[in-house]
């Protein structure tokens, strides 16, 4: 193995994290609780010969200090915001904190295939005014697969 990056899944409550991860991970570990993440998902994937460790972490708010924990070491964020919802204040914090740790990022547009046209446009007007230099911006679906190869592709470059 050329190389081991640690890689952490970051967003809100609910906008498909573990589902994500389920899907570019065959043997994925999980803590939840009445399907809420309540503490870290892993597994890992082999890219390009390098060897991805994938953290999930907890969107709920109580669980901020260990957003902070996970992200130490990280080499890269893929930060899954959801389609139906738009932006929350956890999703705000997390863009500050990515760009004061210099930490760079993939952002997963998630449930493209089910959300309102309208709502979809204004999310990516706020995602363009707070990440202007962000290079991976991806539109998909976890529950349907739909973006999934796209984001190995970005993984498989990093
Ligand atoms: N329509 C739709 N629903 C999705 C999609 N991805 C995930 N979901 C649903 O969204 C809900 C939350 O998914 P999770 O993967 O548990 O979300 P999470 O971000 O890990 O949630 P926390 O761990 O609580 O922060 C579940 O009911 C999923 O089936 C998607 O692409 N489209
Ligand atoms: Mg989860």
């Amino acid at each position: 193995m050329s190389k081991e990056l640690k890689v952490v899944v970051m967003g809100s409550e609910d906008v498909g994290k573990t589902t994500l991860m389920e899907k570019l991970i065959e043997n994925i570990g999980k803590v939840e609780h009445n399907g809420t993440t309540v503490a870290i998902d892993y597994g890992n994937i082999i890219l390009n010969n390098k060897k991805i460790h994938l953290f999930g972490t907890p969107g709920q708010p109580r669980f901020e200090f260990m957003r902070e924990l996970t992200l130490n070491g990280a080499y890269f964020v893929l930060f899954i915001v959801d389609a139906t919802t738009g932006l929350k204040d956890i999703d705000k914090k997390i863009i500050d904190t990515l760009h004061l740790k210099n930490i760079p990022y993939a952002i997963f547009i998630n449930k493209v295939d089910s959300c309102d046209n309208e709502v979809l446009n204004n999310l990516k007007n706020e995602i363009n005014e707070l990440c202007p230099n962000c290079e991976h911006i991806i539109e998909g679906s976890a529950l349907n697969n739909n973006g999934i190869s796209k984001l190995k592709l970005i993984l498989e470059h990093i």
